[in-house]
């Protein structure tokens, strides 16, 4: 009983708005709404805008937060002489709707941030990071400004974190925290102009060390929920810390796809599998297994950063997906008894909150919830086996 009510507690706040529609409309509006939901979800687009000085390290940072490096395909150039002069466009590997911009370096002359944001047409960016690989300068600040004049999200990147860390390492009385602290405030003097600036230390060539997984946390926190969403599913996989992030932003998806597939509407015969969307279905696992980079791409990618061979990343997977997403593997799954008999009657009244008297559909949305539960889990658990393989777990 009381574990029951525990799951309650847990559901009843993303399931409240579908069981406040449902009181509301026939099952077909409540499913044709909750499609609508996750389309936008699924077709949410994020453009990020990475600019900067010249040689501050943009083109290195677009390429690892693609989780590529600077001579992967794909890649966006880098080398010692200035080569970014247009805005360029570099889409996310697997999911083309985050696509991040490599801006021209604002350089050291006479600078006009206004003409600037004009040509590099701000109106088309999410929000912009200033990255600078010494002190921030005037220009950076100027930048900073125009960009809040227009009401646009910026922070400030200080980058190659780890050089200054290895310089200073072989002095005696050396302390990290301390060399991070001495710069961190010296990039906060320099730019004290912009009122309180967002400074994160980082390292391109470590990103899960210094302050990325702080900048993600405050984007996390600043970004508004659907830009949130894209942001977190198209991060690289560094550590099973980021995978659990993901999969409760995908979790909280569970039971609007598993309405949006239309199962509300249908009766379900025993020993048969349910004649539902199966396109809900296959774009959310799609989308899900790319996001965990368990996809072919996503795997080579993960083989050239860490040095492993791609059939031995692909060998720690275990689960029904293991060979990827298509509607045969989903009604394999379906079909198990162990998702068909998941829920009792009674039990489903407890999950779908008001619409007990919608008993069979709900046992057929209720199936397709745990299908899809099920099938996050097992991806997560792939997920995990392929980061101790490569060693990141
Ligand atoms: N050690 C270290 N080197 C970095 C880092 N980021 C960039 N670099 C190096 O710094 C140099 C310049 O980096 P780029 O990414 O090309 O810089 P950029 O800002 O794109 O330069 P432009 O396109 O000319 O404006 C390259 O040699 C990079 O390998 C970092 O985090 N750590
Ligand atoms: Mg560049």
């Amino acid at each position: 009983m009381e574990s029951h009510n525990h799951i309650y507690e847990n559901i009843s706040s993303e399931i409240k708005e579908i069981a406040d529609l449902i009181k509301k409309s026939s099952p077909n509006e409540t499913t044709q709404k909750m499609k609508t939901n996750f389309e936008d979800y699924k077709n949410v687009t994020l453009n990020i805008a990475i600019t900067g000085m010249t040689g501050a390290g943009k083109s290195t940072f677009v390429n690892a937060i693609r989780g590529l490096r600077n001579d992967d395909e794909g890649a966006a150039p880098t080398d010692a002489v200035e080569c970014t002069k247009y805005p360029t466009v570099y889409p996310h590997p697997t999911l083309p709707n985050v696509k991040i911009w490599d801006l021209p370096g604002i350089g050291t002359e006479q600078f006009k941030a206004k003409t600037y944001l004009k040509e590099v047409q701000l109106d088309t960016y999410d929000f912009f990071l200033i990255l600078s690989s010494e002190r921030f300068k005037e220009n950076d600040s100027k930048l900073a400004k125009a960009i809040k004049k227009k009401k646009k999200l910026f922070y400030f990147v200080r980058t190659k974190i780890d050089n200054d860390i290895h310089a200073e390492s072989n002095k005696s009385y050396f302390n990290d925290e301390k060399v991070l602290q001495r710069i961190r405030d010296d990039c906060i003097k320099n730019l004290k102009s912009t009122g309180k600036p967002k400074v994160f230390l980082i390292s391109s060539l470590h990103l899960g060390k210094y302050d990325y997984p702080k900048l993600i946390r405050t984007l996390e926190d600043e970004l508004p929920k659907h830009k949130r969403f894209a942001l977190i599913q198209s991060l690289p996989m560094n550590s099973v810390d980021e995978l659990e992030r993901k999969k409760k932003y995908f979790q909280k998806l569970v039971w609007m796809s598993a309405f949006g597939s239309g199962a509300l509407a249908i009766i379900p015969v025993p020993g048969f599998s349910l004649a539902c969307d199966y396109g809900i279905l296959l774009s959310f696992f799609e989308n899900v297994y790319k996001s965990f980079g368990l996809d072919n791409k996503s795997l080579a990618i993960l083989s050239a950063r860490v040095n492993k061979p791609v059939d031995t990343l692909r060998a720690a997977m275990i689960s029904p997906f293991k060979d990827g997403v298509n509607e045969d593997v989903l009604v394999r799954v379906l079909a198990r008894r162990d998702v068909v008999a998941a829920l009792t009657v009674q039990e489903l009244s407890r999950f779908i909150v008001g619409i007990g008297s919608l008993a069979a559909g709900a046992i057929s949305v209720a199936t397709i919830y745990h299908l899809l539960k099920k099938g996050l889990n097992d991806m997560a658990e792939d997920a995990k086996r392929v980061l101790t393989v490569a060693e990141l777990a």
